[in-house]
């Protein structure tokens, strides 16, 4: 028999099986090199790594306050300390070189620099900054920040944080002053990390700072005022630093990919009505229509009639914002971890919720391997039609891929499971780029094992390992930072692995 004729009926037979037991199978790797110019880069947030956190004149954040109730976090600890990063900044810039990425993604903690959110000015804080930027620089590492990665400062939170309209003045505000202190020398700004957590959890269920519960209105305010507080950062950026600075501004999106439990046109509907009410909702007023999806308007409109409501409880648009809004963004940032299957489901109206009101339920198809944590298992085929997705639905934006990455319990450094995560996930993207998709760069979430908030440090993301009952709080390298060193620095995938070098 020769080669081909065996692959053929290898396939053949590998794709009967799973079609009749339902198991998933490993798509083949496709043995190819990312475009030169990509970026490649480990990340990480302020709250989870830096520690110092009432450090030279440093304000309270949301999370100095919530994580001081030990009920808040699982094993009772706080970001406090965490890996340090205030004062071992330098520890984490080597575990990046050994990595030989060209870039590191991190957050600048707002109640560093301007302890009480806008006014007064904490010059140690934004020293902190410069130093970390330029030891960054001196490496020949182009730093990607994020401005807010949650941690909003308790003064603002005093008048009310995202749930007043004021925080877009506060935000521009923020935004201008790093612009003017840091803009010289990043390139790339993401505006805020993540809206669904914070307007969903922060003040939806409240099962994170500030823990405010409004789970069916709150929840849909903040995100609104989130997209504008967005919106005039951009624009700010655009008319007053990009002509001089040249950088790139956006937002990162969580987005987990929704797939029909059958093929069904009701779960064919839902799966996609889940990835509007995720994805959709913040990315469709940036980089679609300049507003919400229309399956998001029809759905709360509806639903909040029938309860009661004179008005929606998704905000609206005036034209004016949606001029400010629409096509306020240089690429999408994207985290992107892990997929569900989704069937319709008529939710029970007197339950007023932003998850009720998508009236799907999903789960995990217990088929794929499962990380430490229950929402999260291994799903690369998702990656590569979440991109497809997006490149589909708002018009072909860049697309930056700012966290993917997945947990375990143990911390070990032979971290198999983490190889084969990102071994997958990565080739899934990289399919996607030969698919069209403008994927310019990834982030691997994250560089070190950090406070997982509610989770403390019971949930490692780390390429690096950290013994957080030592001082030192050493990096060690676990096997997938050697893994994602080689795949940087070949660029893409080879063949010339031993024991790498079949289809699957
Ligand atoms: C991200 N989900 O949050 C955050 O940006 C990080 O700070 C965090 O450490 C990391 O994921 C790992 O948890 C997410 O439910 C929270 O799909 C929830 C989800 C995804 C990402």
């Amino acid at each position: 028999m020769n080669a081909i004729t065996y692959w053929t009926r290898h396939w053949l037979l590998l794709a009967f099986f799973a079609l009749a037991t339902g198991i998933y199978v490993d798509e083949p790797l496709l043995y190819d090199n990312f475009p030169s110019d990509f970026m490649w880069a480990a990340a990480t947030s302020a709250y989870q790594i830096e520690g110092g956190w009432d450090a030279d004149g440093k304000g309270l954040s949301i999370y100095d306050i919530w994580m001081n109730d030990p009920n808040h976090v699982s094993d009772g600890s706080s970001g406090k300390v965490a890996c340090n990063s205030y004062y071992f900044y330098q520890k984490d810039i080597e575990a990046l070189q050994s990595l030989g990425v060209s870039h590191y993604r991190f957050s600048i903690s707002w109640a560093r620099v301007l302890p009480d959110g806008i006014g007064r000015i904490n010059q140690p804080g934004i020293d902190y900054y410069k130093r970390l930027i330029a030891a960054l620089k001196a490496v020949n590492i182009e730093p990607m920040v994020t401005l807010y990665h949650w941690d909003l400062p308790q003064a603002l939170e005093s008048m009310g944080g995202w749930l007043n309209p004021n925080i877009a003045d506060w935000f521009e505000e923020y935004a201008r002053f790093c612009y003017t202190e840091f803009g010289n020398d990043v390139k790339y700004w993401i505006t805020v990390n993540e809206p669904w957590v914070i307007a969903y959890q922060g003040y939806g269920s409240g099962n994170t700072a500030p823990g405010t519960y409004g789970p069916g209105t709150y929840t849909y305010q903040v995100g609104h005022h989130i997209i504008l507080a967005h919106a005039r950062a951009y624009r700010a950026y655009e008319t007053s630093f990009k002509p001089t600075q040249n950088g790139k501004v956006g937002i990162t999106v969580n987005i987990n990919w929704y797939d029909p439990k059958d093929d069904q046109l009701e779960n064919i509907d839902a799966a996609e009505r889940a990835l509007q009410f995720l994805g959709g909702w913040i990315a469709n007023p940036i980089y679609g229509t300049g507003d919400y999806p229309d399956v998001m308007k029809q759905k709360v409109g509806d639903k909040s009639a029938q309860q009661g409501f004179n008005q929606s409880r998704l905000p609206e648009f005036t034209a004016e914002q949606k001029v400010l809004v629409q096509g306020s963004a240089d690429f999408f940032g994207l985290n992107y971890y892990t997929s569900y299957l989704t069937a319709n489901k008529i939710q029970d109206i007197s339950i007023i919720d932003y998850g009720y009101d998508q009236d799907i339920e999903s789960y995990s198809d217990p088929t794929c391997y499962q990380s430490s944590f229950d929402w999260l298992t291994i799903t690369p085929f998702g990656m590569r039609k979440t991109l497809n997705w997006i490149k589909d639905r708002f018009n072909d934006p860049e697309i930056i891929i700012t966290e993917n990455g997945i947990s375990d319990r143990s911390g070990n450094v032979d971290d198999m499971m983490r190889v084969y995560y990102y071994k997958h996930n990565i080739n899934s993207m990289l399919k996607a780029i030969k698919d069209g998709v403008r994927v310019t760069g990834y982030a691997a979430w994250s560089l070190i094992d950090n406070f997982e908030w509610g989770n403390g440090f019971t949930q490692k993301f780390g390429l690096f390992s950290i013994n957080f009952e030592t001082t030192d709080l050493n990096r060690t390298a676990k096997a997938s930072a050697r893994y994602y060193a080689k795949l940087v620095k070949d660029n893409g995938f080879t063949a010339d692995q031993p024991c790498n070098n079949t289809p699957i």
